[in-house]
């Protein structure tokens, strides 16, 4: 069995995209591997958002997991701020990570564009998605494109600091889908689909309803020639919907191009596809909502599993750069 650990920005409604680079494929694993699966409610800290709303956003995209088919009791279902661990490893990771590589990270290039004033945390903020990884000694880690070069960033610091103090972290891989890694915004087929930056008609809720995401798909910005091909530098938007199609069916996107003549009926089928892959999520998460004891119950449970296994760790690291005990 090999550890894996992923986690999703309580940063608004979780979406298509989440679902499809993420979510979907972590309940895959949740019985062959040994699974860690986190709320990043600390990281949702690095962009302004309100009180209420992170708390209210926190319970609910744990819900969603639930919703999703992942299982308290096969896999470890927690929220990071519980597990004190990441933010006490994440300062010996600071000081073993440079101010350069950090400034480098495109994430944060894009995140604090236009902004008056960026937080410390938004640039750091690579640096503690590495200790959520490190402080579980994940093998794997199942996330979309968009989270490549952090990936990249963790395995890096996992070298240096084993380089540096010994044997300490395990080095971990990324591990990225073929198809649905990156799901792009429906309005602007160039960016990806986003909780923070996309504009609600560009984005697909887990909890829309079938007649709201038809509504989207049918709205969806294309082109004006009207041939069904996947092409994703001159045909963005057209090869999003092949691609959504693509990795709710399990076809390959050019062999269901050829299945199309128009736009208007690869629309309809990526429209029913979508609705049909989300109904079951949907209906869960409804009954979950009303029902938070039972959500709070699986994350008290999980912070429990997930600190027995983080401390240990933790005090490896610790020690091995000096600490007192
Ligand atoms: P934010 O806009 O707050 O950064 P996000 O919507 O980009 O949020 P994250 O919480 O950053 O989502 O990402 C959670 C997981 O979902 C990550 O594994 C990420 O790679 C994946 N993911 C996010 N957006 C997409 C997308 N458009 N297509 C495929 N996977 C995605
Ligand atoms: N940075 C990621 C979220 C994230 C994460 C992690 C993903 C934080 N910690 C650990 C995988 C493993 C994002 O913005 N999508």
């Amino acid at each position: 069995m090999s550890r894996v650990l992923s986690g999703i920005q309580p940063s608004g409604v979780l979406h298509l995209g989440n679902y499809l680079g993420a979510l979907r494929r972590w309940v895959q694993r949740q019985d062959v591997d040994d699974a860690y699966f986190c709320i990043v409610d600390l990281h949702a800290l690095t962009l302004d958002i309100e009180p209420e709303a992170l708390r209210s956003q926190t319970l609910d995209a744990a819900a969603s997991y639930l919703a999703a088919g992942l299982d308290p009791d096969r896999a470890v279902l927690f929220v990071q701020s519980h597990v004190p661990e990441h933010t006490s490893l994440s300062w010996l990771l600071e000081c073993t990570a440079s101010y350069g590589e950090l400034l480098r990270m495109t994430q944060f290039k894009d995140k604090g564009k236009g902004q008056a004033s960026v937080r410390a945390g938004l640039l750091t903020y690579p640096v503690l998605m590495a200790a959520d990884i490190l402080v579980y000694d994940a093998q794997r880690v199942p996330v979309g494109d968009d989270q490549r070069q952090h990936i990249e960033l963790a395995r890096n610091l996992a070298i240096r600091f084993n380089g540096r103090y010994g044997e300490t972290f395990v080095v971990p891989a990324a591990d990225i889908p073929d198809v649905g890694a990156r799901i792009m915004d429906l309005q602007q087929p160039t960016k990806k689909m986003s909780k923070s930056t996309s504009t609600p008609q560009g984005l697909i809720n887990l909890t829309d309803s079938p007649d709201e995401i038809a509504r989207k798909v049918r709205r969806a910005v294309t082109d004006t020639d009207n041939e069904v091909r996947y092409d994703t530098e001159a045909k963005p938007g057209i090869s999003n919907l092949l691609e959504i199609l693509a990795s709710a069916t399990g076809a390959g996107p050019d062999e269901l191009a050829d299945r199309f003549s128009d736009y208007g009926s690869l629309k309809g089928a990526v429209a029913e596809a979508v609705i049909e892959l989300l109904r079951p999520v949907r209906e869960s998460y409804e009954e979950l909502s009303s029902d938070p004891g039972t959500v709070r119950a699986a994350l008290a449970k999980g912070a429990e599993k997930a600190q027995s296994v983080a401390g240990p760790v933790l005090a490896r690291a610790q020690d091995a750069v000096g600490l007192l005990k």
